[in-house]
């Protein structure tokens, strides 16, 4: 039998993903969620690809193609001006890449959510600029390749959803395109409160990360089960809540199978594990807190 969400795909097929990608899978889940009542903005990101060339589409809902930095303040007006209309019922989802949200979209971003603007804002976390050739962002893991940082990654990567969960709006989130249930769970959430909603939802590339297509589902959930990725939500800025409980699965798994941590050496695997297991323990610390 199909689940509730199974009746509504509004994503048609034949986009122009990379075969595995986690991102168009992360994309498929959030706009069966999100419902038909909706309407997106899109960034110039491997989603513009999936999306298409205006005036075509893969999207079965209305989309506005916004400029790289402006998918909260597009998704806020659009909002703004339904309300004007009297529409209350119509959710505005703004769907932007890491490079859109962390760095180049981050002022127009904290600035909606610090005016608590009546949004869903997703982050798909591909961890670097995929769609112009795998260039390193401000979400890119600390000693990650990639075509910038061809020796790894020095610096240590951005937190999103701890930065969002600062801003005190009503919901802030973290997902993985490979935790299908937890993450339209997430946008139904989202849907219910009004304000800004932040979603973050980390979202494997087979073609940046550099695994074999076939595995994505496979890396996404030892991201999770080895809490170098925890799935989490954190609501009004202070109840922290862990939606997951991981397998606690060595973190060297997760690593080693993508090839862009294949140079890393046993004392990096091991410093990385230290910090991941002091992460977790001041995640849990919040979460028994409440
Ligand atoms: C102002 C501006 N600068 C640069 C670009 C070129 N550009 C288009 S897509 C893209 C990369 C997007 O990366 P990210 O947001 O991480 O999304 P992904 O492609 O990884 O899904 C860049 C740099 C642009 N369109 N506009
Ligand atoms: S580069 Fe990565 S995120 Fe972009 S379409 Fe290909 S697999 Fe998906």
């Amino acid at each position: 039998m199909l689940s509730e969400y199974e009746y509504r795909d509004n994503l048609y097929p034949g986009h122009m993903a990379c075969a595995g990608c986690g991102e168009v899978l992360g994309l498929k889940l959030v706009l069966q969620a999100v419902g038909e009542k909706a309407m997106a903005v899109v960034l110039p990101s491997c989603l513009g690809i999936i999306l298409g060339p205006f005036p075509y589409t893969t999207f079965k809902i209305p989309v506005f193609h916004a400029a790289f930095e402006t998918a909260a303040s597009s998704a806020a007006g659009i909002s703004n001006a339904l309300l004007a209309q009297g529409d209350e019922e119509t959710q505005v989802v703004a769907l932007a890449g890491d490079g859109g949200t962390a760095d180049i979209g981050f002022q127009a971003l904290s600035g909606a959510a610090d005016r608590d603007e009546n949004i869903i804002y997703c982050c798909f976390d591909n961890e670097a600029y995929m769609n112009t050739g795998i260039q390193s962002s401000s979400s890119t893991p600390q000693l990650a390749w990639t075509t910038t940082t061809p020796l790894g990654k020095s610096l240590k990567k951005k937190n999103m959803v701890e930065i969002m969960g600062a801003h005190k709006i009503p919901y802030a989130a973290s997902a993985c395109s490979c935790f299908p249930d937890d993450l339209r769970r997430k946008i139904s959430e989202a849907k219910k409160l009004k304000g800004t909603k932040y979603i973050h939802i980390l979202s494997p590339c087979p073609t940046g990360w550099r695994f074999p297509a076939r595995l994505t589902p496979n890396v996404g959930r030892l991201a999770v089960e080895t809490k170098y990725y925890p799935l989490y939500e954190i609501r009004n800025g202070q109840e922290y809540t862990i939606t997951h409980h991981p397998k606690n699965l060595p973190v060297e798994n997760y690593l080693l199978a993508q090839g862009r941590f294949k140079h890393l050496t046993k004392k990096d695997l091991e410093g990385i594990q230290k910090e991941v297991d002091a992460r977790w323990g001041e995640l849990t610390r919040r979460a028994n807190k409440k």
